[in-house]
């Protein structure tokens, strides 16, 4: 195959995030900055339990295990203009799993894509918002998602026209590991390892289920690492619950867009926050009503306790 012309200037560390520059470890500007990620993501799991009792269902689990990723990446790391959705220089986002948009659409009105009021009408007739993303009516949303296994290669198209266009703009793209099973996700991989489309971040939700079931029982991906660093990814594995660790993570990534493309694994667990969720395939879908909806919603507020179901 081909290469593309490869003309895309380096990213500079400076136009990286939203964000001036990431405080050390340690320090009072860090932790503020953690302390700020983590209500963004009991805000983002408080409303997937609002917009589920609205909808009459939801993607709990599914949601809760990337609530800190999709956190850390829209307040720390992605580069946006919610006055511009289309903004041709903006990172790209592919929510490859889909089924967690219901978690995506109050970080898009959080930040300024749109008004927040309508996600009061959440899948209802008429509403902008689905079960899964539409591209075509949501601002902000970069791909229409929802039939797994699609959005790897649509992230590595995203990021090769980057190459084409000589724009420095990043492509990143989230999966589920269940997701996995889908082939047309190693042909991506194989495609962006020979293409070495370093400015493609995927971020696999190592959450340990799929639907019905663990992974490994199902289809095991197992070793992930070994499996992209032979398709010639550079691989990093991390805490998906972890801040800190998600922030240095960010921070690590290489702005070389000529260079390997980037893996993080984020070891997760799946309802993570929600006791009764952790590690339960019952709640990839549900529906909390009545006192069962206060309990989570208080649950929520409380912040991430250590979980006795997962690790
Ligand atoms: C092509 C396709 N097959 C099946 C489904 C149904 N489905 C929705 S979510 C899901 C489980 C996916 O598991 P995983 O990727 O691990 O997601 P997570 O655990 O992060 O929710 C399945 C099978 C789908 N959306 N698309
Ligand atoms: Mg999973």
């Amino acid at each position: 195959m081909a290469e593309p012309k490869s003309s895309a200037p380096p990213r500079s560390s400076s136009d990286q995030r939203n964000i001036a520059a990431l405080p050390p470890r340690n320090s009072s500007a860090r932790a503020e900055l953690v302390e700020h990620l983590a209500d963004k993501a009991k805000l983002i799991r408080r409303e997937t339990v609002r917009l589920s009792r609205i909808a009459g269902a939801g993607h709990y689990s599914g949601t809760f295990s990337a609530a800190e990723l999709i956190a850390a990446l829209y307040y720390a790391q992605l580069r946006y203009q919610p006055s511009d959705p289309g903004w041709p220089d903006r990172d790209r986002f592919v929510l490859s799993k889909g089924h967690a948009a219901i978690g995506l659409y109050p970080v898009l009105a959080d930040v300024g894509f749109f008004d927040s009021a309508l996600l009061d009408q959440y899948t209802r007739l008429g509403s902008i918002f689905g079960d899964h993303p539409d591209m075509r009516k949501v601002p902000g949303i970069d791909f229409s998602s929802g039939s797994l296994g699609h959005g790897l290669s649509v992230a590595l198209g995203l990021a090769l026209a980057a190459r084409v266009q000589g724009r420095s703009y990043r492509s990143y793209c989230l999966l589920g590991d269940g997701e996995l099973a889908e082939g047309q996700v190693w042909q991506a991989a194989m495609a962006a390892g020979h293409f070495k489309t370093g400015s493609l971040i995927a971020i696999i939700d190592r959450n340990q289920l799929s639907i019905d079931g663990p992974t490994e029982t199902i289809m095991g991906v197992e070793p992930l690492d070994a499996k992209f660093e032979a398709f010639r990814w550079k691989v990093h594995r991390i805490d998906g619950h972890d801040l800190d660790a998600i922030l240095d993570m960010f921070a690590q990534l290489d702005d070389d867009p000529n260079g390997p493309p980037q893996l993080i694994i984020a070891d997760t667990i799946k309802g993570r926050g929600v006791q009764r969720m952790e590690l339960d395939t019952d709640w990839h879908v549900g529906n909390l009503v009545g006192a069962d909806y206060d309990d989570v919603m208080n649950e929520i507020d409380a912040g991430l306790q250590p979980s006795i179901g997962g690790r």
